[in-house]
């Protein structure tokens, strides 16, 4: 199935994702940004992150530049981390793998880029 479709392929998309997955769905400008992770909650080690760019008309945008960025706050005795991955494109959105490191709270940042106009949601997780 083709995105070109339209709306009705972007939901039924979204219908056929794994219902456990770690979801997130805002508006951030002209764009609606979903992120499904493959683990809920989401776990030490890989996590299989997609993301689904929608336009004003509920069409999937491809060709974007998408990036992941995860970090964990500062915490005494622990170094920084703070890592950026970028989406490669996949199916009607983007993929990514996060490797997370710690138990704990981080924050998560995801940046689309589709041509001039620059989208962007963040979220907390809390991996176990
Ligand atoms: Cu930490």
């Amino acid at each position: 199935m083709i995105c070109a479709v339209g709306m009705a392929a972007c939901l039924f998309a979204q219908e056929t994702a794994h219902t456990r997955d770690y979801q997130v769905r805002r508006r951030s400008g002209e764009h609606v940004i979903e992120v499904s992770i493959n683990r809920n909650p989401p776990v030490i080690g890989e996590n299989l992150t997609r993301i689904k760019v929608l336009d004003g008309r509920g069409n999937c945008v491809r060709g974007a530049e998408v990036k992941v960025n995860y970090s964990m706050p500062p915490m005494p005795g622990m170094p920084p981390m703070n890592y950026t991955v970028r989406a490669d494109a996949s199916g009607d959105g983007y993929l990514a793998v996060m490797n997370l490191i710690m138990r704990g709270p981080w924050n998560i940042v995801i940046t689309v880029r589709d041509r001039a106009k620059l989208g962007r949601v963040i979220f907390p997780i809390d991996v176990r």
